[in-house]
């Protein structure tokens, strides 16, 4: 009956934190963000830089390359977390030291200005503003009307400015390019 208006889609905004030290990391973060965009009902609207990164926690593991997406989309956070797990698992990721290796890690930092706290996923991500290879990346894509922008920026500056937090930019990538899908 309302085939001219179809079902209301409600599109929100997300941001998602990747993360490399095996294997090809680039090939891995570009691999990532296609699948993310080819998915229904996500849209990648901004990458960050890519940054090199020592790593944190357990540090005995090669260097990370982590970059951060806007993205929007009409997947509600639990739909959305469990297809950015599927896109791990399609790209090679075995879990098992807890903050060890990975070839692709995807974590959803931020979703519309959802709160929550349930067994499978946290929001914000419990991490998130304690972490300059987060922050970092996601100075570059975060709304400028965004809650979080002045913390956002004062931490990820001070963390570039004085150099003891091991992030370098490492590359910068071209969205539209980038976004042709499997063009390369
Ligand atoms: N991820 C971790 C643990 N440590 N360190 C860096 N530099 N980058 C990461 O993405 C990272 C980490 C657990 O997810
Ligand atoms: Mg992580
Ligand atoms: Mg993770």
């Amino acid at each position: 009956m309302d085939e001219q208006f179809p079902r209301e889609r409600v599109w929100v905004e997300a941001y998602i934190a990747l993360g490399s030290n095996i294997g090809d990391r680039e090939q891995l973060l570009n691999d990532a963000i296609k699948r993310i965009h080819l998915s229904p009902g996500i849209e990648v609207r901004r990458v960050s830089g890519i940054y090199e990164t020592d790593p944190v926690g357990y540090t005995e593991q090669p260097p990370f390359l982590n970059m951060v997406l806007a993205v929007r989309t009409e997947l509600p956070p639990l739909p959305l977390l469990r297809r950015l797990f599927a896109i791990e698992q399609r790209l090679g990721r075995v879990r098992d030291i807890r903050f060890g290796p990975r070839t692709i890690d995807l974590d959803l930092l931020l979703y519309d200005n959802v709160i929550m706290d349930q067994e499978e996923l946290t929001l914000p991500h419990p991490r998130m503003m304690e972490r300059s290879f987060v922050l970092v990346p996601l100075r570059d894509v975060i709304e400028q009307s965004h809650q979080l922008l002045e913390q956002v920026k004062a931490v990820s500056e001070a963390s570039l400015q004085d150099g003891k937090e091991g992030i370098t930019l490492w590359k910068t990538i071209n969205w539209r390019s980038a976004s042709e899908p499997f063009e390369s």
